[in-house]
């Protein structure tokens, strides 16, 4: 586990203009990835701002200077198409015009505007809250559609290569290296049982019906914010992993965590289950969103699409489980085994509504 010291946050806020004088730096947000500091500051006539500085995670990004031209690229993009500064995240270059300040340790700060007056939802409170989410991923892939995306660097490469995924989970269960593997037998038989199914989407872009287009990759509705007042959508944020991609995982892994009944991490298993009526609002918004863009053959794919980031996130967790937790922020010993419990759960029960889910999507064909 990375720890940032005290000295080094300092360091970092330094190295930006924030307006003001700086108040305050608290850690924020439930991201599993990069450490977020929310950073107030009080002007003259007492005045507040805020502002997000974030050390990103170079353990899981290797490539840094990558990850930073693609947002600053792609927000660059996007800026071109609203007038509204809420509407796009904006990074903040650091005193010397860079996007990043590396410090002595090789940590790469950034700084992005707070998106004021607005909600982060760890949970959708209404199905409106859900529809609102899924259009702004689905505008966010219609805006990007005239984004050339061979340009865009792969910041982790075979991010939702699945059968990948089962390979490097495979290791994992050989190598045993924390000596996990005997107590998940049961969740290692749930992954191998499936093998059939991780090449579905990659097969289908093989055979031409599944295009690349420039996706988010990691569509958790707190990845997106929300107005306060209106609780429409503003922008979409942590943009570490837009890369070109499957329109149906960015679909898919907002339904894995968005329509199941409890938390990713819910212990008690009775409590999670795929929620249909949650499934068809998110469908309905996110091809809302994309204005026309998926073909049917695209559009048939979603349940796929659901089922897949599903799998592929479960078996990610109990990888990291079994390779000692040096991946995802847990916050006990066995975080990552509940967490990939919820995700087994939440596969059985698309499998048990299988056929209602393929009619869900089947009416949004055209
Ligand atoms: P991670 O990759 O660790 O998930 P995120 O970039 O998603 O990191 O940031 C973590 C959390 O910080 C978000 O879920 C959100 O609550 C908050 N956040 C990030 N950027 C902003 C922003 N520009 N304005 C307001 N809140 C933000
Ligand atoms: C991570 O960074 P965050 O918390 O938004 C992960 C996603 C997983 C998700 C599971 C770069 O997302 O791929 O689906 O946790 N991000 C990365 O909650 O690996
Ligand atoms: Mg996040």
């Amino acid at each position: 586990m990375r720890i940032i010291s005290l000295e080094q946050t300092v360091k970092g806020i330094q190295q930006f203009d924030f307006k003001g004088t700086v108040t305050g730096c608290i850690p924020y947000g439930n991201g599993h990835i990069n450490d977020t500091y929310l950073i107030v500051t009080r002007l003259e006539d007492g005045t507040q701002c805020r502002y997000i500085l974030q050390a990103l995670n170079t353990d899981v990004f290797k490539n840094p200077d990558q990850v930073l031209e693609n947002i600053d690229r792609v927000t660059s993009f996007l800026r071109e198409k609203t007038d509204d500064p809420r509407k796009v995240m904006t990074l903040i270059h650091t005193k010397d015009g860079k996007t990043a300040y590396v410090d002595n340790r090789g940590f790469y700060w950034r700084a992005f505007t707070f998106i004021e007056d607005s909600l982060c939802l760890e949970r959708p409170e209404s199905t409106d809250d859900f529809y609102q989410c899924a259009v702004a991923f689905g505008q966010f892939q219609y805006y990007l559609d005239s984004f050339p995306a061979e340009t865009l660097h792969e910041t982790i490469p075979d991010f939702h290569n699945t059968p990948k995924r089962f390979a490097d989970f495979l290791n994992a269960v050989s190598a045993d290296v924390c000596g996990r593997a005997a107590s998940v037998q049961k969740e290692i038989a749930f992954y191998k049982a499936r093998e059939d199914f991780y090449s579905v989407l990659i097969d289908s872009n093989k055979k031409g019906i599944l295009p690349l287009r420039v996706t988010h990759n990691d569509t958790k509705i707190n990845n997106v914010m929300l107005d306060a007042k209106t609780r429409t959508a503003l922008c979409v944020i942590d943009l570490d992993t837009i890369m070109p991609g499957f329109s149906v995982t960015d679909f898919g892994d907002s339904i894995r965590f968005g329509a199941s009944t409890a938390a990713e991490d819910e212990k008690d298993l009775s409590k999670v289950s795929i929620d249909l009526a949650m499934f068809d609002v998110y469908a309905d918004g996110f091809l809302t969103g994309c204005g026309g863009l998926l073909s049917n053959d695209e559009i048939r794919l979603m349940p796929e699409g659901a089922k897949m980031m599903t799998a592929e996130c479960g078996m990610r967790f109990l990888t990291d489980y079994l390779n000692g937790d040096t991946y995802f922020k847990t916050a006990y010993e066995t975080h990552n085994l509940d967490r990939c419990r919820t995700q087994i759960k939440l596969v059985e029960d698309m499998e048990a509504h299988w056929d209602e889910m393929k009619q869900i999507i089947e009416k949004y064909t055209h």
